[in-house]
């Protein structure tokens, strides 16, 4: 399934014309630092409580070569050696989101890489104050979403469907 999908509701809008809700998913990674120190559950729960759905959740461990693909961008750094072993040293929980701009909300709510900058209320700004043991990853743009969902997710790891509060989540026309 791509990060970014259209899905027709079925509602009319108010021209009559049927309204098209455009539903991101993201990647999300809740780093071992996180299981470690027992912050799984509270984080998850700040996406939910946005209204993120979750249609996926694993826990696993990142071998070498997955992170290498992962973070391909910095395998250059000074820091990508102890970057590895970190996310590869205990297992980390992935799941997958999906709702209203989810790639872009998700990053907001993350905060900025450096957590010891992260505004308090962000995940890292709350729960971390070190720019590597930042307690999460998440999707930098949707094109990335879309790679990193199928990086860590077969197809039939994720679900479609349909959240019963989904009417108090959103307007009609969003
Ligand atoms: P992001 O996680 O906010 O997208 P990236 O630049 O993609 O930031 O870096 C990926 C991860 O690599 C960070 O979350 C952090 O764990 C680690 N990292 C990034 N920059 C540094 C650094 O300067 N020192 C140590 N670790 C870093
Ligand atoms: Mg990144």
């Amino acid at each position: 399934m791509d990060a970014c999908r259209k899905e027709v509701q079925g509602r009319r809008g108010q021209e009559g014309s049927e309204v098209i809700v455009m539903k991101e998913r993201t990647l999300l990674l809740i780093k071992p630092d996180a299981l470690q120190r027992g912050l799984v559950g509270e984080i998850l729960a700040r996406f939910e409580k946005k209204g993120f759905k979750i249609v996926g959740l694993k826990m696993l461990h990142v071998s070498k070569e997955l992170a290498k693909e992962h973070y391909a961008h910095l395998v250059d750094k000074p820091f990508y050696h102890d970057l590895e072993k970190f996310v590869t040293s205990n297992p980390l929980v992935a799941a997958v989101v999906e709702g209203k701009e989810a790639v872009e909300v998700v990053r907001l709510i993350v905060g900025p890489t450096n957590a010891s900058k992260a505004p308090g209320g962000t995940v890292r700004g709350d729960f971390s104050n070190s720019t590597s043991r930042n307690v999460i990853h998440a999707s930098d743009s949707k094109e990335t979403a879309e790679k990193e969902i199928k990086r860590f997710f077969k197809p039939a790891e994720l679900f479609d469907y349909k959240l019963n509060n989904e009417q108090y989540l959103y307007a009609s026309d969003e």
